[in-house]
């Protein structure tokens, strides 16, 4: 077992912490008009990006979905770079062309987010296939909800990483819901670990909203991967605490009351944890929040500083094949 110990504990409380005051900000822009696109917010969800990408190297690849701030900070992206992305703006990860749904940081091994459900998880296959090809140790990681799951190219996916024992962690993050629909108005298996048990992945059902659990079964499941045991699926239960996007009424589900949010809180969950069991003071989490707001403020002013990029510079990354006659 891959047991948490206090110093790593606090590491991932202040990644969480990030993220959560990241994508808080993320969503007062949004209502203020300074963040375009649709949006997706990761709140409620810190834990697994913060438990997986924690445990990752700079050169493990991972590809993120729709709702990618999250896995990008944990993965090192800088908050500067990510929010001008966001904004639109020059200095973006990806010059302000791309915004939320296309974040790309090769430098810490983020090799894209996508719009198109469960479409990160062949080419999650074929960076894995490509270390294998290169003789790398490295350990592609795909995150996706459960949603996903019922798309045919997950299936072809997995069945190709399954026969070819390639170095791929799945990550789902089953929130329960796609979109507005829960996942039992739209599939009759419970859990993914079953979908994906024919195909003979090690496999495993977590409490994504307890960093410690996930922590520990990320980390069996990578250490196994990384010595070529071949792919793997890690499934974290967990909860969407926003709309589905930014602006979504919400109305398909039963609100949730102030107790609920506070014990299904990962961010609150470790910090009670880790307080009662010495691993950090109350003192480190009130630190832990003032350092992620000190961050996201200084990431605020740079990408406002920022200068929207010329509309030049979209025509210079469009590929457009064939002539016409
Ligand atoms: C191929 C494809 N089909 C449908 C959509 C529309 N869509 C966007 S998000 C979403 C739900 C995804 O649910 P899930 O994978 O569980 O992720 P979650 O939003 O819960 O994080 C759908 C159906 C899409 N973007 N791409
Ligand atoms: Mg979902």
């Amino acid at each position: 077992m891959t047991e948490l110990d206090g110093r790593t504990a606090l590491g991932l409380l202040r990644t969480m912490c990030r993220i959560r005051v990241f994508e808080e900000r993320v969503g007062k822009l949004k209502r203020a008009d300074e963040v375009h696109g649709l949006i997706h917010l990761s709140v409620g969800q810190e834990g697994v990006a913060a438990a997986v990408c924690g445990q990752l190297r700079d050169d493990d690849p991972i590809y993120t979905g729709h709702r990618p701030h999250g896995h990008a900070i944990a993965k090192g992206a800088p908050l500067d770079g990510v929010l001008a992305e966001l904004m639109g703006r020059a200095d973006g990860l990806c010059r302000g062309l791309g915004g939320s749904m296309h974040l790309v940081d090769v430098a810490h091994g983020l090799l894209g987010a996508t719009g198109v459900v469960g479409g990160n998880i062949p080419m999650a296959v074929g960076t894995a296939l490509s270390v294998r090809m290169l003789g790398g140790d490295q350990v592609a990681v795909a995150f996706f909800g459960d949603g996903a799951v019922q798309a045919g190219h997950f299936t072809e996916a997995i069945n190709l990483a399954a026969l070819w024992r390639l170095p791929l962690i799945l990550v789902c993050e089953n929130n329960g819901f796609a979109e507005f629909t829960p996942r039992s108005a739209h599939t009759t298996v419970e859990w993914v670990s079953d979908v994906v048990a024919p195909y003979q992945l090690s496999s495993r059902t977590v409490d994504g909203n307890d960093v410690a659990e996930v922590w520990a079964s990320f980390g069996e499941l990578l250490s196994a991967a990384r010595q070529g045991t071949g792919p793997a699926l890690l499934e974290c239960l967990t909860h969407r605490l926003r709309g589905h996007y930014e602006g979504d009424p919400d109305r398909y589900r039963e609100a949730v009351s102030t107790e609920d949010w506070q014990r299904k809180d990962p961010i609150q969950r470790l910090r009670r944890r880790g307080v009662d069991a010495g691993w950090f003071t109350e003192d480190d989490v009130a630190g832990a929040e003032r350092d992620a707001e000190t961050a996201v403020d200084e990431a605020v002013r740079s990408a406002r500083d920022s200068p929207f990029p010329p509309a030049t510079l979209a025509a210079s990354v469009v590929y457009a094949g064939g002539a016409a006659r």
